[in-house]
């Protein structure tokens, strides 16, 4: 591992200008770690209670089809709502407010209870990929932002295993995506070039970040990683939004998230919690040259199936900060088997 990560340093997020502060050096600190025994919860294919499986009633009394594909309805308990609201736009300087319209979806990735993406077969998994990008296409005619993620495992909030995903469209562009729009845009007129493609060339001849790639995509710890086994995952060639990938590179991705995401699943041989989504050029935008698409995935898990970290006390109130470099994440993430540690133990 490369000297020059061995003692605390911060580095830049290029995305948000934030900085994260990196401690190397605590990594030696003793750790009587336990080497847990992997839980092999067995689900079964359809659960009679879940709201999510194919033919039962969801909590407001609708009732989902019997659904062979990935399956998509509009949230009963929506965050956002289609109509105006009703707030004004009068307010002090002081206490600013806007109005805000929108839809939430809610997408079944499989009709099978028992599955998540790792565990689904590429051409399912392909399947949410073009749900994913039908969807973009239908809301982003309607709305300037689509925000598409998946909350994974209870640890992340998430209410149900069975495996799903969510859209938030809205008519105003969140404040996250607005900062990587203002970075993308402040590098591409500054250098004539676009952020994430320059950065992505870096890593790919650097290859010490990087986790695993295909003809398409690379999957990456980025260099400014705060949560310890954080990824970014970029497309090797110019692309703004998800609804652009051609059938080839949505069915390359769909290699690349059955990959990348049994790593994940392999590191501590559990079902791997995360929160992830996408981030591409907002539906609105005039100039979009300046994006490249690329998903974020942000994993709690620090040690273990069970020792999370936490993002308290210094990170707060200063900034973040991490022990175990983005190096040494790759590394570890990079030398796992890349079956499915489920298909490797007997129950
Ligand atoms: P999470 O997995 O992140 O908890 O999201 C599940 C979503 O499903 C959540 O937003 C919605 C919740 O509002 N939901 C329904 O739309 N119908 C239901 O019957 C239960 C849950
Ligand atoms: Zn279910």
């Amino acid at each position: 591992m490369s000297s020059k990560f061995d003692t605390p340093h911060r580095r830049k997020n290029l995305l948000t200008g934030e900085w994260v502060l990196v401690s190397p050096h605590r990594t030696k600190r003793p750790w009587l770690g336990r080497v847990e025994t992997p839980t092999l919860i067995e689900r079964p294919q359809y659960d009679p209670q879940c709201y999510l499986c194919p033919g039962n009633v969801r909590a407001e009394g609708a009732i989902n089809p019997i659904y062979t594909e990935p399956y998509a309805f509009l949230n009963d308990f929506p965050a956002l709502l289609k109509d105006e609201s009703e707030i004004s736009t009068e307010s002090s300087p002081l206490l600013q407010s806007k109005p805000v319209r929108g839809e939430c979806w809610v997408i079944c990735f499989s009709p099978r209870h028992d599955l998540t993406l790792p565990e689904m077969e590429v051409s399912d998994i392909a399947a949410v990929v073009r749900t994913w990008q039908r969807m973009a296409q239908q809301l982003g005619e309607q709305y300037t932002w689509v925000q598409i993620f998946e909350n994974k495992g209870d640890v992340m909030g998430c209410s149900n295993p069975h495996p799903h995903g969510q859209i938030w469209a809205s008519d105003s562009v969140p404040s996250i995506v607005e900062t990587e729009n203002q970075a993308q845009r402040a590098f591409s007129s500054s250098t004539g070039r676009n952020l994430l493609e320059s950065y992505r060339d870096q890593e790919l001849e650097e290859k010490e970040r990087v986790v695993c790639e295909n003809e398409d995509w690379a999957w990456m710890v980025p260099f400014w990683a705060t949560w310890p086994y954080e990824i970014l995952l970029l497309p090797k060639f110019h692309v703004s939004r998800i609804t652009e990938l051609t059938e080839i590179q949505a069915q390359s991705l769909a290699e690349m998230l059955k990959l990348g995401l049994t790593l994940y699943d392999n590191l501590f041989e559990t079902s791997f919690p995360y929160s992830m989504g996408w981030h591409g050029a907002p539906f609105g935008a005039a100039t979009t040259d300046h994006w490249l698409l690329h998903a974020h995935f942000y994993p709690p898990l620090l040690r273990s199936s069970t020792v999370k970290k936490f993002m308290v006390g210094y990170e707060m109130l200063a900034e973040a900060q991490r022990d175990i470099t983005p190096e040494q994440a790759a590394d570890r993430l990079r030398s796992l088997p890349k079956d499915h540690y489920r298909t490797r133990i007997q129950p």
